[in-house]
């Protein structure tokens, strides 16, 4: 097969081409076939990560924004357009898909039915369509051993799904979002995905004033039993996934943050069936950071996956960037370390493009230097774990926890009388005289060592 993109096979080579990115077209950090050993599992690095490509962001997106027409230049348009209404032309993109993961050797991909083929007049016209760029997708598939990471259905890219998909008022529309989620997950069994993912695009509202908040609530946990009961049916295993976000583009989404899923998940029963799919630029928006999405998501045992992307600290909404924080991937790959990694999901890049970043060779450098910057927060915080960094600071900090009332207390062996007696004659300066320093400058200090030493070793290997 003649090669379909103009950029040469991305290989390993751990800074030996200096410090132009572009120039050395290599991979600084990402070296796929390197051993690390997490919790006594020893498994090459691309098998820990798990990078994935996106197909809305990498083949799909066309770089519009609210004030301006697209600006992508790819190499399977027709006359400069992308023309998704056509299904020969859709068909036509799915060999430029596999060739640009195998340039840069990245194993799995991710799509939302709506990605890959247009939209008939009914369902039936609709599936039929779907299903021919699936053909072609797991032919594909077969012959160069990609991976399906996770499918999803898109229940709010069509206008029926303008008051949501699972959440609608309309029980229509109610029913063609259940019917068209019953084929996702045909697909997902025939794909073999790791994961299936409901990210509530349009489950949330814009107003209080026009919305039951309870029936919706009622209906879209109802909605998830039956589509967990289908996935029995019809004996698809994956791991299915919510992907929390606040708002954007309802004003609340009920999925708003890690906590307020878990809760959801709870109060519903649902806790068994979901785990979590994280995003980046999610986290900003719900106020947090991503490590700490990632942390709350790991400690309940729900961190199912990653959707790696970053967001802007001064822009408000979903922008989607290539990651490309250092000290964030490292806070990342840390919770990851210590959730043993994702043994169903994976690192998937839910970024475009920026819209002036608009030639092909800017995807290549969007995802390697993404694989990269996550490959280098990963071997940092291999490092930190197995120096016990951050365990020591715990461990230290709370120690009074370890002995006398504080372990009496964590036994269940003291209660609010006891406190009394052992509190009541002390001195104010006695009981301060065992409160300790944050010590938190100095411990971010040790994080940057960390960073410096980590990586300057890597890159002048
Ligand atoms: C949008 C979401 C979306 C999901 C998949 O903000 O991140 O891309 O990942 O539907
Ligand atoms: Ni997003
Ligand atoms: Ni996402």
């Amino acid at each position: 097969m003649s090669e379909l993109f103009d950029f040469p096979k991305v290989e390993f080579i751990g800074g030996a081409k200096g410090l132009d990115f572009e120039a050395s077209k290599g991979f600084n950090f990402y070296n796929p076939e390197e051993k690390f050993t997490i919790n006594g599992e020893t498994k090459s690095m691309k098998d820990w990560l798990k990078f994935s490509v996106a197909y809305w962001h990498t083949m799909d997106q066309r770089m519009v924004d609210p004030f301006g027409d697209g600006t992508a230049e790819r190499p399977w348009d027709v006359n400069g357009e992308d023309d998704m209404s056509d299904l020969e032309h859709a068909k036509s993109k799915v060999k430029y898909m596999f060739e640009f993961m195998d340039k840069l050797g990245v194993e799995y991909f991710a799509f939302h039915d709506r990605d890959l083929a247009p939209e008939g007049k009914t369902l039936a016209e609709t599936n039929a369509n779907l299903d021919a760029v699936v053909d072609l997708i797991e032919a594909e598939m077969k012959r160069t051993g990609k991976k399906l990471l996770w499918n999803t259905s898109s229940l709010f890219t069509n206008k029926r799904f303008l008051a949501g998909g699972a959440t609608t008022p309309f029980a229509d529309v109610f029913a063609y979002a259940g019917a068209q989620i019953k084929h996702s997950l045909e697909i997902a069994k025939r794909l073999n995905s790791e994961s299936y993912v409901f990210w509530g695009g349009r489950e949330g509202y814009e107003s209080l004033l026009n919305t039951d908040t309870k029936r919706e609530l009622d209906h879209i946990a109802a909605f998830f039993k039956m589509a967990k009961a289908y996935a029995n049916e019809i004996g698809y295993t994956g791991q299915f996934l919510l992907e929390p976000k606040p708002k954007e583009p309802t004003a609340h989404q009920y999925d708003t943050d890690v906590q307020t899923t878990i809760a959801f998940l709870y109060t519903y029963g649902l806790q068994d069936d979901f785990k979590l799919n994280l995003e980046g630029n999610h986290a900003y928006l719900a106020g947090h950071t991503y490590e700490h999405e990632a942390r709350f998501a790991r400690e309940a045992g729900l961190l199912g996956s990653l959707d790696a992307n970053m967001g802007d600290k001064q822009t408000g909404w979903d922008i989607d960037e290539f990651p490309n924080d250092i000290y964030e991937a490292t806070l990342v790959m840390y919770e990851f370390i210590k959730n043993g990694g994702l043994p169903t999901g994976g690192l998937n890049f839910d970024s475009k493009v920026r819209r002036a970043s608009f030639k092909p060779e800017d995807l290549f450098y969007a995802h390697m230097a993404g694989m990269d910057v996550y490959a280098a927060g990963f071997r940092v915080a291999t490092k930190m774990i197995e120096d016990n960094f951050l365990e020591n600071i715990y461990k230290d900090r709370y120690s009074s926890f370890d002995s006398g009332i504080g372990a009496d207390f964590e036994a269940g062996k003291a209660n609010f009388a006891d406190f009394e007696n052992y509190i009541l004659n002390k001195t104010s300066d006695e009981i301060f005289a065992t409160v300790k320093s944050g010590r938190l400058e100095a411990i971010k200090a040790t994080l940057n060592n960390y960073i410096y030493s980590v990586l300057g070793s890597t890159f002048n290997k």
